[in-house]
Order: C-alpha cells, then sequence, then structure tokens
C-alpha cells in the first residue's frame, strides 16, 4: 500500500452490535454504567469542542501551550532518534494541538506518515479535510475504530517505528486498573525504540477541577445527556431527558472526577424490546476524569513497563506530557 497518500481506513464490523450490546449491559448493572467513549457521535463532538471552547476547561489551553510553544522541545525528546517513524495518535480528534506539532516536523523535513485513530468516523473526516488545506504536504492515514485493533492495523501497514500519541488527558477516561491495563497493552504492542507521549492533567485546586466539569452555561451537562438522545435513536429507546439530571464529583485525595445522570423519578425505559428501571434518584455512572499527581504517573509508568525519558509542562504546571519508552 502506498502511504504517501491521504487514505481513511474503517472498521465498522459489528460497530452497531457491540454498541448495542454494552449500552444494554451497562444499564442492567448495578450501578448501572454508561462508557463515555460513546459521547462522541456527530452532536457529542460539536458538543466536546464546545466544551474544549469554554473557559473553564482549562485542559484544552494548558497542552496547546504545551504544543504551540514548546514544540521544539517536544520534538527533541521524540526525534532523537533520527530513523523515519509512524505518529500515530489514538483519540486524536481534530487534532487541534497535535497539529502545530505536525506542522513544525513538515517544516523541518522530517520523513513520517500521520496516523490519526478515531472511534468517531465523522471527526476524522473534518480532521482530514482540514489537514489536506493546511499542511498538504503531510502523509496521512486515518483509521477509524478501537485503539488496539487499529494500531494492529498500522502496524501492518508499515513497519517504521512507532511514536504514539495519546493527548488531552484521555487516560483519565479509564478506571486506574484500566488506564494500567490499557498502558502495558500499548508497551507490549511496541517495539524496542518506539515511544509513547501521553498527556495527563494534575491534581491542583479542587474547584478549578471541579468548575471545569460542571460549567453553568450546561455544556457538559448536555454532553452527558446528548447519551441518552443517541441510545434513543440508534437502539429505538424511550430516554425521557427531562427525567436526568447531570451531577459531578470531584474527589481530591483520590483525584477521582465523576459525572453521573440522576433519574428524577421513578421511570421504565425501553431500549429495543429491554425494560430497564430506574428508581427515583438512582444514578448513572458516566465517565471518570482521574487527575494524576507525579507519582501517580510514575508508578503507572513503571507499573505497565515503560521508563519515563523526559517529561514537558504548561506553563501554570497544570499538565504535563510525558514521554515513555
Ligand atoms: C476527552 N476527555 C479527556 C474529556 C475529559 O476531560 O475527561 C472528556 C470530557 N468530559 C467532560 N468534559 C470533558
Amino acid at each position: 500500500m502506498n502511504l504517501n497518500t491521504k487514505t481513511q481506513i474503517k472498521n465498522n464490523h459489528n460497530k452497531a452490535e457491540n454498541f448495542f450490546l454494552d449500552i444494554k449491559s451497562g444499564l442492567q448493572n448495578t450501578p448501572k454504567k454508561l462508557s463515555s467513549k460513546y459521547f462522541y457521535d456527530e452532536i457529542g463532538d460539536e458538543l466536546f469542542q464546545k466544551i474544549m471552547a469554554m473557559p473553564e476547561y482549562y485542559l484544552t489551553q494548558c497542552e496547546l501551550d504545551i504544543f504551540k510553544n514548546k514544540t521544539a522541545e517536544i520534538a527533541d525528546l521524540i526525534t532523537s532518534d533520527s530513523s523515519p517513524f509512524d505518529l500515530i495518535e489514538l483519540g486524536a480528534g481534530d487534532a487541534m494541538k497535535s497539529s502545530y506539532f505536525l506542522k513544525y516536523l513538515v517544516d523541518k523535513g522530517t520523513d513520517f506518515t500521520y496516523m490519526p485513530i478515531d472511534i468517531s468516523g465523522n471527526i476524522l473526516s473534518i480532521l482530514q479535510e482540514k489537514l489536506e488545506k493546511n499542511i498538504p504536504e503531510l502523509h496521512t492515514v486515518c483509521l477509524e475504530g478501537e485503539y488496539f485493533e487499529m494500531l494492529n492495523k498500522a502496524a501492518a501497514l508499515s513497519s517504521r517505528r512507532k511514536v504514539i500519541l495519546f493527548l488531552g488527558g484521555n487516560i483519565g477516561n479509564m478506571e486506574l486498573e484500566e488506564a494500567y491495563h490499557f498502558c502495558s497493552g500499548l508497551k507490549q504492542n511496541l517495539a524496542a525504540g518506539d515511544q509513547l507521549l501521553i498527556g495527563f492533567d494534575l491534581k491542583k485546586n479542587p474547584h478549578t477541577i471541579l468548575n471545569a466539569y460542571n460549567d453553568k452555561t450546561g455544556i457538559t451537562a448536555a454532553f452527558n445527556l446528548n447519551l441518552l438522545t443517541r441510545i434513543n435513536r440508534e437502539l429505538d429507546a424511550d430516554f425521557d431527558l427531562k427525567e436526568f439530571q447531570h451531577y459531578q464529583t470531584y474527589d481530591p485525595v483520590s483525584g477521582a472526577c465523576r459525572s453521573y445522570l440522576v433519574s428524577l423519578v421513578d421511570q421504565v425505559v425501553t431500549i429495543d424490546q429491554t425494560s430497564i428501571s430506574f428508581k427515583e434518584n438512582e444514578l448513572i455512572d458516566m465517565e471518570v476524569s482521574q487527575k494524576f499527581s507525579e507519582e501517580d504517573i510514575k508508578e503507572l509508568a513503571e507499573k505497565s513497563g515503560f521508563e519515563i525519558k523526559g517529561e514537558i509542562r504548561d506553563s501554570k504546571n497544570w499538565f504535563i506530557d510525558s514521554v515513555w519508552t
């Protein structure tokens, strides 16, 4: 396959079936749980763009500060081995931050292929169009699907060394045990010399963190509720959105920032042919956005078999991009 093209590789196999099974089993669980990976349909993508533009949601500005103002430092860490590489971005979204880095590498004449992986085909199409317009010299292969499945695809397409980007604090959307399994899995998928650049939102003033997920404008609430709309549309369900309310918590000791939807009444919701009962005040666990200390990051790297090669912090010292090998 010629990688010097703008390519989009999809894997829609079983996508709808997996969505149905995950949602049904999550809602039959005690406590009820939905996976935040399903937030990102077309409307979810738009709402997330709005979240990233909110003044309260500091994460984007912090990592943007790193990618805009410390680009050379990132490049020094990642391109210390001058051999050509594949730059694979997990959960690339619209690559708002990484595009500064892509432009920098292209301007320097670096030999690399950019491979964004995302579960949302919609956002990948938007990204591809944007990159074609803004960095036409960039070699891009878009991979639509789950991370590990698409990492295997990327490995099958090219045998060059890999640099993985996992930005935005996405690792925080996993429970700690899940994050450890995820990082160990990544390590097992990488060869000697491959690298991982991973973004962590740091523990900080608890008010700052809670405000980022509890905005007065209600955008984060709409982001959570949109998953119910998606389930109604795609799985023929009848959630009444007025009967659910967003509730956010932050525990500064564990660093877990969690969002829930609260059922406001006793109610029964039907999904396809399955009835799900809710008691008044019963919760659906929607998302964790884990915050980390430096020790937490070190522990996660070591436990999953990585060595920390370096790190870059934003000027407020609120966010770290850590380079692991
Ligand atoms: C994508 N992820 C890192 C976001 C976060 O901060 O956990 C998702 C998000 N949820 C609510 N606001 C933003």
